[in-house]
């Protein structure tokens, strides 16, 4: 009689705890997520594409890297760099991006070329939703270092194109170079 009231009273609490936990994880299901404390996501770049640039290093000065392109393919090691082997392009220099359709982003991570040479000061980043009709989210400015940086929109924009501006570098040269840009999201 004992036992069969022990095994009750365990029962009961089994259960008790049970629905406590069933009620618990409930309530954290009706909270609803803040999207300003969620992690930054970068975009999925698949099927990107530049459409314009006012020059890039295809001539074999960078080897196999130094084109646009290179901006976009996730390797901090490879890089956009204005083209230098017998030409002298001035800033500013500009790169754009179709990302194929609109999407919603909060900002842009970038990551300077990571010998800290030709690293850019200054840029600008414009948006728009076709290639036409350009809106300016201002002048941002970088540090000369090899970690991401962290370029956030005072609000998030939608949009399908964006073209990347260097405005000066932190050399004094002419030439500007670039590792990795995306917009992220979350
Ligand atoms: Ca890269």
């Amino acid at each position: 009689m004992k036992n069969f009231i022990k095994n009750r009273k365990n029962a009961v609490v089994t259960f008790l705890t049970g629905l406590a936990l069933v009620l618990v994880s409930c309530s954290l299901d009706t909270v609803t997520p803040d999207p300003d404390k969620l992690p930054s996501v970068p975009l999925s770049r698949a099927g990107w594409e530049v459409i314009d640039y006012s020059s890039q290093e295809d001539q074999g000065g960078e080897g196999d890297t130094g084109r646009c392109a290179d901006i976009l393919d996730g390797n901090p090691d490879t890089f956009w760099h204005s083209c230098w082997n017998g030409c002298t392009p001035v800033p500013p220099h500009f790169i754009t991006v179709d990302m194929q359709t609109e999407q919603e982003a909060k900002g842009f991570f970038l990551m300077q070329r990571q010998s800290l040479s030709r690293n850019i000061e200054t840029c600008e980043i414009q948006i728009s939703s076709d290639n036409s009709n350009w809106e300016s989210l201002g002048v941002f400015t970088l540090e000369k270092v090899k970690n991401q940086q962290d370029l956030a929109f005072e609000s998030p924009k939608t949009f399908r194109y964006f073209k990347f501006i260097v405005k000066t570098v932190f050399d004094g040269t002419d030439n500007a170079a670039l590792a990795e840009l995306v917009p992220y999201t979350n």
